[in-house]
């Protein structure tokens, strides 16, 4: 019995060193049906005065056995670890890969200078849909039918009184339905016009229009307003000047210039020798308008204003084809 035990120790121990499974050696030396259990089921047979020591024998081995697969199982978990280690080392040593940083696409840098300046004068931003009626678009805004500016040519028709807007104007007239006056909005957005595309025409483009209605508003108002604007926009030292003009929706009606921003007047290429560079229309808003939209023009008056994005960005950033801000070519757009 005695050597049948110490066989069984010398086995398990040479197993136990050379295994790369202890779980399974456990299982089979120390398991119910294992080859220790088995001997020490066969007790019975060891004569009584024998039975301590076989005994204290064969416990002694199974904690042998037990701690050499304890010792297994710990080496086994750090080699485990060690490879893991190993297989996902890091060098934080190895050069980055640069990420590469984008910026405000220019006409989006220009709307936003827009909205900023018109914001910290009191004004809200109103928007609106690019679908829209006839109504919105020109009717109200005393453009009746047969006008001119309704030519198929001119505009994108979707049916006889659904068209995609060609000003932003539609929002300040949905504007004016429902709010009552005093109103300082701006309408910053896209509007469509059936222009083929050269260096200064796009049928898609952006406007930003202006609209003030109150008691006792006036030219004064508007031309206030512009200049601070027109400063804000192009630099203190800016002037501007108003030249008569006519537009259906206002009366009077003006264009109006700014003061050349790189010669200061005295006549350069960016403004064509002239000293003055045009920027925006506007005027007192019709009487017409007004009684459209629900207010009293024996009351109420107004001003309202319209300029288009591209201009004001491709004059500040002396960009000369308005194709160019379309075209997503990022050699150009990291220019600004
Ligand atoms: C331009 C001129 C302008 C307006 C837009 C307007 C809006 C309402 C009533 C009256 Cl609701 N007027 N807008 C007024 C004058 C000029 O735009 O050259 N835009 C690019």
């Amino acid at each position: 019995m005695k050597e049948l035990l110490e066989s069984i120790r010398k086995k398990a121990m040479e197993e136990i060193a050379q295994s790369e499974d202890p779980e399974a050696l456990r299982i089979r030396y120390l398991g119910k049906k294992g080859e220790l259990t088995a001997v020490l089921r066969g007790m019975g047979s060891v004569p009584p005065e024998e039975r301590p020591v076989i005994g204290a024998l064969a416990n002694d081995i199974r904690e042998q056995i037990e701690a050499a697969l304890a010792a297994k199982a710990e080496e086994k978990k750090e080699k485990e670890l060690a490879h893991k280690l190993e297989a996902e080392a890091l060098d934080v040593t190895i050069p980055g890969t640069a990420c590469a940083v984008g910026r405000r696409h220019p006409l989006a840098q220009t709307e936003n200078m827009l909205r900023d300046i018109f914001i910290g004068m009191g004004f809200s931003v109103a928007e609106g849909p690019e679908v829209e009626y006839d109504y919105y678009n020109f009717e109200a805004l005393n453009l009746p039918k047969n006008h001119p500016a309704r030519d198929t040519q001119d505009t994108f028709y979707i049916t006889d009184n659904i068209l995609l807007r060609s000003q932003t104007s539609p929002v300040q007239v949905r504007t004016m339905e429902v709010q009552k006056p005093p109103i300082r909005v701006i309408s910053p957005g896209r509007v469509y016009r059936a222009d083929p595309a050269d260096a200064t025409h796009s049928p898609i483009f952006h406007q930003v229009e202006g609209l003030v209605v109150d008691k006792g508003i006036t030219m004064g108002d508007l031309k206030g307003i512009l200049e601070l604007f027109a400063k804000r926009m192009f630099g203190k030292e800016t002037k501007i000047r108003f030249r008569p003009h006519h537009f259906p929706f206002t009366e009077p009606s003006a264009e109006v210039d700014v003061s050349c921003f790189v010669c200061g007047g005295k006549g350069c290429r960016l403004c064509k020798g002239e000293g003055w560079i045009e920027i925006l229309g506007a005027g007192m808003v019709h009487p017409f308008v007004l009684s459209n939209c629900g207010i009293d023009p024996e009351v109420y008056s107004g001003f309202a204003f319209g300029m288009g994005i591209e201009r004001i960005a491709m004059t500040r950033l002396g960009i000369d084809d308005m194709r160019l801000l379309y075209e997503n070519d990022v050699r150009f757009l990291h220019q600004f």
